[in-house]
């Protein structure tokens, strides 16, 4: 079973600054010496003080490395990954936070080293301890100073883990059109994937993927939020990430529309965002499907074939005239040229030699 297709759900729990600190501070106090009762107390104070300093540090820098490390490199995601991160979290922000964690470590290890030196010289064995306490007093403000950042990162990997995990190049069909018009009825109908559905506007807010097969072919199917008809600039996080999908996912689309009208919105209205889709992706293949035919009124339907004459004609709730959509849709994509990618991209996730993807 491929797992992690999300990048971001790859990354560890990432501890806030408070927790950094209390986890190093019980952890290193633990450590038990065993240094023989022969050892005078002197150097078995020194032995053990300079013990738990290493210990604390070694774990605040792990636990700071592990955020920084456990974040995929930004400039190397799938573009549909990277232009998310920008709409939920934002670049720059990110890779700020992930600089500024970063940073931390320098400063700790040389406070370390400096009071490893003080401790080594030093005879009195209060002032070992003294000591002690006061290089952790030191990394703990440090750690205490980027609490901010580990904030916004938890928070980051919480949104993006969020995301669906993607095949990239898997032939991939994605649903698009008005909101309440039936999209996610239609995945769910058809794929793995099982997206709430509502007789409201706007149930859907973030991009989901389920599979089907279609005869011998493997394929993933893009539920996405609903789009309005209004210029780019206008439009919220949520409709942006049904673009999203469209640019960098969709090997075809099938729009849907709902000529009942029952969703809320008129034909005309819908028929816009249609023209607009058309002319954002003018090479990806476009399948336009009426759907809730069960209950649009005849001179509805009529309206609706004016504006678009050949549209296929489904029941999503009923899955009538689903599969013949499918298979139209399955039949618009260059599936032997995808193959190659497909494989070799699941073979490096998994390290097996390219087979089933499950
Ligand atoms: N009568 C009828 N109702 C349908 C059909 N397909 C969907 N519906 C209903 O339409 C409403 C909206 O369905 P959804 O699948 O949630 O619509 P959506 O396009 O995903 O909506 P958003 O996520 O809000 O964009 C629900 O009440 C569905 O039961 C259909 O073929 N016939
Ligand atoms: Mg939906």
């Amino acid at each position: 079973m491929v797992t992690d297709l999300n990048p971001f759900r790859r990354i560890p729990t990432i501890m806030t600054a408070d927790e950094i600190i209390e986890y190093a501070h019980t952890k290193s106090k633990k450590l038990s010496m065993k240094s023989s009762k022969e050892i005078k107390k002197i150097p078995r104070v020194k032995i053990r003080e300079v013990a738990r300093l290493q210990e604390y540090v070694k774990l605040v820098k792990s636990k700071l490395l592990e955020v920084v490390e456990g974040f995929p490199t930004i400039d190397r995601l799938h573009p549909f990954y990277l232009e998310l991160t920008e709409i939920l979290v934002g670049t720059d922000k990110l890779k700020l936070s992930l600089g500024a964690v970063h940073k931390c470590i320098p400063p700790i290890s040389q406070i370390m080293s400096d009071h490893l030196e003080a401790l080594k010289l030093s005879q009195d064995h209060k002032q070992m301890k003294k000591t002690r306490s006061a290089a952790k007093g030191r990394i703990a403000s440090i750690v205490r100073a980027t609490k901010k950042n580990l904030d916004f990162l938890i928070e980051a990997k919480k949104k993006l883990s969020r995301l669906p995990g993607i095949i990239p190049d898997s032939p991939t069909i994605v649903c698009a059109g008005f909101p309440n018009v039936g999209k996610s009825t239609l995945v769910r109908e058809v794929s793995t994937a099982e997206p709430e559905i509502a007789y409201y506007p706007f149930t859907t807010k973030k991009v989901i993927i389920g599979h089907l097969q279609v005869r011998e072919h493997r394929v993933q199917i893009v539920d996405t939020p609903g789009i309005l008809d209004r210029p780019m600039s206008k439009r919220n996080e949520i409709e942006k990430q049904a673009i999203t999908a469209l640019k960098y996912l969709a090997h075809v689309i099938i729009f849907i529309l709902d000529p009942s009208e029952a969703c809320g919105w008129s034909i005309n209205d819908q028929t816009n965002l249609l023209h607009e889709v058309q002319r954002m992706f003018p090479i990806i293949p476009i399948l336009i499907a009426f759907n809730k035919l069960d209950i649009a009124p005849p001179e509805k339907i009529e309206e609706a074939k004016k504006l678009v004459p050949d549209a296929y004609e489904i029941v999503a709730t009923e899955g009538t005239g689903v599969s013949e959509l499918l298979q139209d849709a399955v039949d618009e994509v260059d599936i032997e040229s995808l193959q190659e990618s497909i494989e070799s991209h699941v073979a490096s996730l998994t390290g097996r030699k390219p087979n089933s993807i499950d």
